[in-house]
């Protein structure tokens, strides 16, 4: 019997705060604008928000680069503002997330600028400082041979005290010190901070990645790159879990309120029953990535590997069947801002199919065990940039470098790099950071400047907000009806088993599985993952159809023929 609580019953929608709504004309979306879409989201029917990072920072990571925890990045608003948002939110019975980025912070934060001004500051040990290696040469060298995630060294030389310090992501997101119990107590003061204020929970920013192996050995040499990923040095490392499980006494018990943690590289049953397990007392749910890493490369996000729907049906039992063994709970997602949209990955964003696949993955989404996350835009379909946009169109720093890299290594022929802008097309962060499609206005209402901060999809004049309002055949209708289906069934989707359907019983291109509830009440979901009709092979008697996608006609005496990128609920009390 699974333990009931509001975070399992939670229906989570993400906000991208630079792209949601400006409310003052400087073509970046703000705090105010959220304010004033409040009934919007409410009218969704979601009860939870994350917010990605709206903290000071000088914007070099849009916001993951934080400079302090405590005020607000002026262009978005003021602390007084979030605070109005989360009384709002919370007199609408909604509940909001903070993005909590604490494995680093920008090189502009007061403590790093402490820590790099001498070797005796105090601080000086709540960042990670290595003086250099020599070669046979007596040439300088990093500490060790990691690379950052967005390429290059993960070591920055800082001249004014000769030591190297560690920067996993771009070279002004210096890596914190989890080590120093200093630091540490002041993280948490910052965490108390936002809870005093009511809100209710963190996604937890490259939540496994705060605790380094105490020698930082060299990585492993997988390739020829001069720098190695050395991630079995510091994911999941030796400390890991006294950090989190201190968090938790130390701040999140005072409070009632949940916590998803993202999980990188470490994404095997063990290491997330030891995050997730009821009986360890330490995360609620956690993002384990594969589910957005897809199609990406086997060595790079942006090498060619493309989606198969056997992927999506090995993960999602994968992480159903295993949370249950020990007590832990899943998220449910399929989109954030560091990849592409899902529709244009894992279904087809082509005019003919588009609507039917959003309402599809809508499906999947609203269907399964575990906290259902949503992008803000996922929810009318919107979709990656199209084709027409070349690379000039890109602005990601993740995505930038990539492309630079590779253009470098090609002797700088923009016209040898089309692999590389399919990739982008597919997978670049850019996608899932696309400012909210409002109306057929200028700039699709997401701003009134005539300079958005990031390009506006064109395909905004026919996808927008508006013109699904009230059309409940639209996309946004069909996401309405299933969200208010999850909560009125919830002892069925949400607290219900899971039971995997087989690629024998569905067909390869079919994913299939059943919900059973404790009073044996079950659902059976078929999700066509490909644009060609499907006949599913297993047959279902004694069930009616409780939703679907398609015209009802395509289900009959216990047969179920899909429509290309068809969804089918079938039921039975
Ligand atoms: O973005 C990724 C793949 O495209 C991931 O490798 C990502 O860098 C990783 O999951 C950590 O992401 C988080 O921390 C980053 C930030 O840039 C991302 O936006 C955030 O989600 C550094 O804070």
């Amino acid at each position: 019997q699974v333990e009931k609580t509001w975070w399992k019953e939670a229906i989570v929608y993400q906000i991208y705060p630079a792209s949601f709504s400006d409310s003052n004309g400087d073509g970046l979306g703000d705090v105010r604008g959220i304010i004033n879409k409040v009934p919007y989201i409410k009218s969704l029917g979601v009860n939870t928000i994350w917010l990605s990072p709206i903290y000071a920072s000088p914007q070099k990571d849009m916001g993951y680069d934080v400079s302090d925890y405590r005020s607000i990045h002026a262009p978005y608003g003021t602390v007084e503002d979030v605070q109005e948002l989360i009384d709002l939110l919370h007199a609408n019975d909604i509940r909001l997330l903070m993005d909590l980025v604490v494995n680093h912070t920008s090189d502009e934060h007061a403590w790093f600028k402490e820590s790099r001004s001498s070797k005796t500051n105090p601080k000086r040990d709540w960042y990670i400082w290595r003086d250099p290696k020599y070669d046979a040469r007596g040439q300088r060298k990093e500490p060790n041979n990691w690379a950052s995630i967005f390429g290059g060294p993960a070591w920055q030389f800082d001249e004014h005290t000769g030591q190297y310090y560690l920067a996993l992501f771009l070279p002004s997101q210096p890596d914190l010190n989890w080590e120093s119990e200093d630091m540490r107590r002041a993280a948490h003061d910052d965490m108390r901070f936002w809870l005093d204020r009511g809100v209710d929970g963190f996604r937890i920013d490259s939540m496994n990645l705060m605790s380094k192996h105490p020698d930082l050995p060299d990585g492993k040499i997988i390739n020829e790159e001069p720098y190695q990923s050395g991630a079995e040095f510091f994911a999941s490392g030796p400390r890991m879990h006294d950090y989190i499980r201190e968090m938790r006494t130390k701040v999140f018990d005072k409070y009632n309120i949940m916590t998803v943690g993202e999980l990188g590289f470490t994404k095997d049953e063990n290491s997330v029953r030891e995050y997730v397990a009821k009986d360890r007392h330490e995360l609620n749910m956690l993002f384990t990535g594969d589910i957005v890493d897809m199609d990406f490369g086997v060595e790079a996000k942006y090498g060619r590997n493309d989606f198969h729907p056997r992927k999506i049906r090995h993960l999602t039992n994968l992480w159903q069947e295993a949370m249950p063994k020990f007590d832990g709970w899943n998220t449910v997602y399929l989109d954030n801002h560091d990849s592409g949209r899902s529709i244009t990955r894992y279904a087809s964003d082509a005019p003919e199919y588009r609507a039917s696949s959003a309402k599809m993955l809508a499906t999947y989404l609203t269907t399964l065990s575990g906290t259902p996350f949503l992008l803000a835009g996922q929810e009318i379909g919107m979709a990656n940039l199209g084709k027409e946009y070349g690379a000039e169109a890109y602005i990601d720093v993740e995505g930038k470098n990539y492309y630079n890299k590779v253009l470098k290594a090609r002797g700088g022929e923009v016209g040898q790099m089309g692999d590389v802008l399919r990739e982008l097309q597919l997978k670049a962060r850019d996608h899932g950071r696309l400012p909210m499609q409002w109306d057929s206005s200028a700039n699709a209402g997401f701003t009134t400047a005539s300079e958005p901060w990031m390009i506006v999809n064109k395909d905004y004049t026919e996808w927008n907000v508006e013109s699904q309002l009230d059309n409940p055949g639209s996309v946004m209708g069909y996401w309405k009806e299933m969200i208010a289906m999850r909560k009125k069934m919830a002892d069925l989707f949400v607290y219900g088993s899971y039971v995997a359907l087989s690629e024998e019983d569905t067909g390869e291109m079919v994913l299939g599985y059943e919900r059973v509830s404790q009073t044996g009440q079950k659902a059976v979901v078929l999700l066509n993952f490909s644009d060609a009709e499907q006949k599913v092979l297993k047959q279902f008697e004694h069930l009616t159809l409780l939703f679907s996608n398609q015209d009802e006609s395509c289900v009959g005496d216990g047969e179920v023929v899909l429509q290309p990128f068809g969804a089918v609920v079938l039921y039975s009390a």
